[in-house]
């Protein structure tokens, strides 16, 4: 298991060790009463079989409930978790409002770019810095504060996951309304992140780092990226359209080339 590295990642990794641990003593259980049986009421003699017993209702209608018990605690503590992980507002628009930093992931094939749209105090306008197979981009955050990422694709179903967030969302074209969570990046420092969705011939290529830093560094790095150039929102294809809820036709053509 990745070391946990933001404040929402502990609600995965409890459901992941309670659930192991409730799976282990299920287990040993059950385990424990095959052996317990099979010892017991083995055959003793050449002649003699142990009792056939088959068809006992009481004990059908307990091992038909108890597994589905099990699975309705499961559900509850998954939906929990669910739920605290992905506790900010539905509403794209309040939930970029709500955070104090906000950047627009936008996975095509086969890379990303990163649009900081919230992008602090000393950079008036949106900033980007995209990579390539070939040259991995990083997304840089700012620890102990709280980011709104909105995730949109160009092209086909791509799955954004920082690995030491222990959470991933899938990246899906005609969804940049809907795909957005916030989460609190707490211990500073790189980690890795990759596409985790099957999205065509450079998937396995499709990596970055995140870059948890003070606010400082991240308004510095910023400041590069307009210095660079990187000025606006680099998001190619129907992203205006997306975002402000258009309908879109299918016969629009989709342009899915990066801009540089
Ligand atoms: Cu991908």
């Amino acid at each position: 298991m990745p070391d946990p590295r933001s404040e929402e990642a502990h609600f995965v990794y409890d459901l992941w060790q309670w659930s192991w641990l409730a799976a282990m003593l299920t287990g040993i259980l059950v385990w424990g009463l095959i052996f317990y049986a099979i010892i017991k009421y083995r055959r003793r003699s050449e002649t003699e079989i142990p009792v056939q017993t088959r068809y006992n209702l009481p004990i059908e209608i307990f091992y038909t409930i108890a597994p589905v018990m099990m699975v309705i605690v499961f559900f509850f503590f998954t939906v929990r978790a669910q739920d605290g992980i992905l506790h900010a507002p539905k509403d794209l628009d309040k939930a970029n409002a709500a955070a104090p930093y906000n950047v627009t992931v936008v996975g095509q094939q086969w890379s990303w770019t990163f649009n900081y749209t919230k992008g602090g105090k000393t950079v008036s306008d949106t900033v980007w810095e995209s990579g390539t197979p070939d040259d991995i981009p990083t997304l840089w955050l700012v620890q102990d504060q709280e980011v709104s990422i909105d995730l949109y694709s160009p092209d086909v179903i791509h799955s954004f996951w920082p690995t030491d967030f222990l959470f991933k969302m899938d990246v899906v074209p005609g969804r940049a309304k809907d795909n957005h969570f916030t989460v609190k990046p707490n211990k500073p420092g790189m980690f890795i992140g990759r596409c985790a969705e099957l999205c065509g011939l450079y998937h396995s290529r499709m990596l970055f780092n995140v870059n948890v830093v003070s606010e400082a560094e991240y308004n510095q790095h910023l400041e590069e990226l307009e210095a660079a150039g990187n000025v606006g929102m680099n998001a190619p294809g129907p992203y205006e359209e997306e975002v402000k809820g258009i309908e879109h036709h299918n016969g629009d053509e989709l342009n899915t080339g990066v801009q540089e």
